[in-house]
């Protein structure tokens, strides 16, 4: 658990109680802190019986004495609008954070050597490969290192700092729009594209939250900045200016400064250090032009920790990817099936249609405010399409006349349907990646990319049964197909 020793003695509430919340609210006890507690799930707050942060409702809080109000990440601050417990804290001065903050503060109170190296990873796609894959190589190289934030392991239920230890921390917009005073050592922004616009209310508010994370920035830390869309080229000309130590890194094409990838091969430009760090083109975790905006990043960041351009790209290969970005879940016949579940925006199926052929794509679900443009130029590989959801009308509407499509209630009929196509074509690729967020029909892109998985390991598993099934009915003596072809071959 991580400590915070800025919080002894002080009464502390904590709102919102799911992972974020029940990780804060331990840490604080842990720490000497009172705890005030609430979820709006009865269910939730009945988990917090019998601990020392037994949740009470905000009427009982004692407001004038509370120092701050933490909430969680899926909380909202100021768009569609506030949520009352926020204005309710605004009303009586009592700030509000996130758990970042709380982390955030622990840190600042810490000097050099005492203060652990922080690497914080943000964008609209890619960070959750990415913190997953500097964290692979950091181990890799012998280093003590702690992964979680938005990848799904809490900041505060991560170890104590420890000599040598680094953090590598995915960072949401929503995490970052609580934390006032996080400094990263070596923070990266890979991109951006239009998501989350209905927490933010504008694209500038949405890049605002994420550049948060170099307003407190010192002389020694390093910003890494994908430069391949124009609101993060502006970022990084706006970090330049002000004099930071930047990485640009591209995945399209030759940079005079920076780390960049050029026909799936990494290379780096830093003053004296200039190089082909190597391939990255047979890696199947990391395929596609996303993906090299991934890598690149990560070596830029394993480079600051220095880890040499080679043991780097070495790591690379041995990289197992990620369950639902772009997870192979099966292979049969000439059919992948790949649960790319995380794509809940337009931009992140983009960059997975264009990495495919013969698709057969199945999408839709609760669609974000965006537009659909990105998804039309990337289509070309798709051979049919299932549309599911919400936005089911909405997407065969804007792809029917690009693409054969068809409207399913739910995703296990849109599956059966496309594994169907798939195998009466002689092969292809069935690919979820719904460019929707899940919640119309599932907890979220974890349950939905479970589901998937599950349909897909049934339909595989009844298609074996009935060939093992015909197999039987065949009359002894009569030899099958595959005999028959064997001994044409022989
Ligand atoms: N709650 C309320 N009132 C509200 C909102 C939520 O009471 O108005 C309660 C819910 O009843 C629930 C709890 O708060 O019990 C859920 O809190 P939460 O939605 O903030 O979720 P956590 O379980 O704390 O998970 C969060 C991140 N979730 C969100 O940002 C929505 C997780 O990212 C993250 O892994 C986890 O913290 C650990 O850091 C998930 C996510 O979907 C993967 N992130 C978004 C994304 O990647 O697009 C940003």
């Amino acid at each position: 658990m991580f400590p915070l020793p800025h919080v002894a003695k002080k009464k502390i509430a904590v709102f919102g109680l799911g992972l974020t919340g029940l990780a804060t609210c331990k840490a604080l006890v842990a720490s000497g802190a009172e705890v005030f507690c609430w979820d709006e799930s009865a269910a939730t707050c009945a988990k917090t019986k019998n601990t020392k942060y037994a949740s009470s409702h905000p009427k009982e809080w004692p407001w004038a004495e509370l120092s701050s109000l933490v909430v969680s990440p899926g909380v909202p601050l100021t768009h569609p609008q506030p949520h009352v417990i926020v204005r309710k804290a605004q009303l009586e001065g009592v700030e509000v954070i996130g758990d970042i903050e709380l982390f955030a503060r622990t840190l600042n109170s810490l000097d050099a050597p005492a203060r652990p190296r922080v690497i914080g990873v943000t964008g609209t796609n890619g960070k959750s490969t990415t913190t997953a894959l500097i964290g692979h190589i950091l181990r890799e190289s012998g280093r003590r290192v702690h992964v979680g934030g938005n990848i799904g392991e809490p900041l505060l239920s991560l170890a104590p700092p420890s000599d040598g230890a680094i953090y590598v921390l995915e960072l949401s917009s929503y995490q970052l729009d609580l934390a006032h005073s996080f400094r990263p050592s070596s923070g990266i922004v890979l991109n951006f594209a239009p998501d989350h616009l209905e927490r933010h209310g504008t694209m500038a508010n949405y890049i605002a939250a994420k550049a948060r994370m170099f307003a407190h920035g010192k002389d020694d830390d390093l910003a890494i900045i994908g430069i391949d869309d124009p609101d993060a080229q502006s970022l990084c000309a706006e970090l330049v200016a002000s004099g930071r130590r930047v990485t640009p890194i591209s995945s399209g094409g030759a940079l005079g400064r920076g780390i960049f990838a050029l026909d799936s091969r990494l290379y780096y430009r830093l003053g004296q250090k200039t190089g082909e760090a190597g391939s990255i083109g047979g890696i199947e975790t990391l395929r596609g032009s996303h993906n090299a905006q991934n890598a690149a990043a990560a070596l830029a960041a394993v480079m600051e920790e220095e880890v040499s351009p080679a043991v780097a790209i070495r790591s690379m290969e041995r990289f197992k990817g990620l369950a639902h970005r772009a997870e192979i879940v099966a292979r049969e016949d000439g059919v992948d099936f790949i649960n790319d579940s995380k794509a809940t925006n337009v931009a992140a199926a983009a960059n997975a249609l264009e990495n495919f052929d013969n698709i057969y794509w199945i999408a839709g679900g609760r669609a974000k405010d965006e537009p659909l443009t990105a998804l039309r130029y990337a289509i070309t590989g798709v051979e049919r399409a299932y549309f599911i959801g919400e936005a089911a009308e909405t997407f065969q509407t804007s792809f029917g006349g690009f693409v054969p499509s068809r409207r399913f209630d739910g995703l296990e009929q849109a599956v059966t349907a496309a594994t169907e196509d798939a195998f009466k074509a002689g092969g292809g690729v069935v690919l979820l990646s719904p460019a929707c967020a899940s919640h119309d029909q599932f907890r979220n892109f974890e349950d939905r990319g479970d589901t998937f998985r599950l349909i897909v390991s049934d339909l595989l598993a009844e298609r074996s049964e009935a060939r093992s099934a015909e197999t039987e009915d065949e009359p002894p003596g009569k030899k099958s197909d595959a005999d028959i072809d064997q001994g044409a071959a022989a």
